[in-house]
């Protein structure tokens, strides 16, 4: 019986689209007025259409690099701005965000939306890499409330927000399959885009990630750069023969991870002294997820959402996944 009403209730969860698990959820937050819904939907709305560029990116004139470098000195790739502008747009007309940070724009944006009541920061494109060689690669969001009064100006009070301030975060893998996850505060929840019906759908139902894991995660090439305490780590990882995974994009590598059990860590290099990875386009909105899925992510000193950022394109050290995993790597580079 206790058997056939799991089976039950695993069964009628599916089937449900993102659109209508939104509109359920809303009744969740007394506060809000669906403008977080819509939202949300917005920025599926974006993903499906980039998804549908990125499946014919060896078709059109897409692929490879659109001759420009971002803020950080990186080289843009034409498929880094095309999804810029798509989730500008996407989230600019939906109307309900007055303010986007992106990590391929050097300053805030002003949508002109004043009466908005969010802000969203986001890497459109997180990968970049891998986009010309059939890789998996991710888009990633965190959405805010604005700290100033609505009906004014965003300012960058509203932009320079900690992690533990989000009210919902999310990110979009275009893998093998296409999946968008997010979060609002109250579990882990993954939808698989059926292309057949145009749809997100419940696949992943409150997700949780285990403990322990067997998977460690890391730049190989960076190992002589890194603090003892991380060789000490991958030492015993290598010892237990564990297994090395690192695809390059951080998307496909956490959602591994985090379903799998594991941990991947971006620290300090010669390089990049912070670590590679930016504070409000990528570690917050994973950290927020992770920590809804029962793991952990820090800088190694303190937990990643605590991290009051001081400027829009801050880069930290990222240790994140399974809690066991990162606990026992804080302790050894204390
Ligand atoms: P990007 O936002 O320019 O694509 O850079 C971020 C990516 C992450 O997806 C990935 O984890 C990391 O950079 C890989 O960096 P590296 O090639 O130094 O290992
Ligand atoms: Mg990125």
């Amino acid at each position: 019986m206790a058997h056939n009403q799991t089976v039950e209730k695993f069964v009628s969860s599916i089937g449900i689209t993102l659109d209508r698990f939104i509109a359920q959820k809303q009744a969740d937050f007394s506060y809000a007025k669906g403008e977080l819904s819509q939202l949300l939907r917005d920025i599926a709305l974006a993903a499906k259409i980039i998804n549908k560029e990125i499946m014919r990116s060896g078709l059109i004139d897409i692929e490879g690099s659109a001759g420009d470098t971002n803020v950080q000195g990186e080289e843009q790739q034409k498929l880094d701005v095309v999804a810029n502008v798509r989730y500008i747009r996407a989230l600019t007309k939906g109307g309900e965000v007055c303010a986007i940070v992106s990590e391929e724009e050097e300053d805030m944006i002003d949508t002109g939306n004043h009466n908005a009541k969010y802000i969203v920061s986001m890497d459109p494109l997180d990968g970049s890499s891998n986009i010309d060689v059939n890789m998996p690669i991710g888009t990633i969001f965190s959405v805010y409330r604005r700290k100033t009064p609505v009906g004014t100006p965003p300012t960058l009070e509203d932009a320079l927000q900690k992690g533990n301030e989000q009210v919902a975060a999310g990110y979009v893998l275009y893998g093998s399959s296409n999946i968008l996850v997010y979060t609002t505060g109250k579990g882990v929840n993954g939808f698989t885009y059926d292309h057949s019906i145009g749809e997100f759908i419940l696949s992943h139902v409150n997700i949780q990630t285990p403990k322990d894991g067997s998977i460690f995660s890391y730049n190989e090439g960076n190992v002589n750069d890194l603090a003892d305490g991380f060789k000490t780590y991958i030492a015993d990882c290598r010892s237990k023969k564990m297994s090395a995974r690192y695809v390059g994009s951080l998307v496909a590598d956490f959602h591994r991870n985090m379903l799998k059990g594991g941990v991947f860590f971006y620290p300090a290099t010669g390089k990049s002294p912070n670590g590679k990875l930016r504070l409000l386009h990528e570690c917050n909105a994973l950290a927020f997820i992770i920590e809804q899925a029962g793991g952990k992510s820090t800088d190694g000193k303190q937990r990643t959402l605590e991290t009051q950022p001081t400027s829009l394109h801050q880069r930290v050290p990222l240790i994140i996944g399974s809690a066991n995993m990162v606990d026992k790597i804080v302790d050894l580079i204390k």
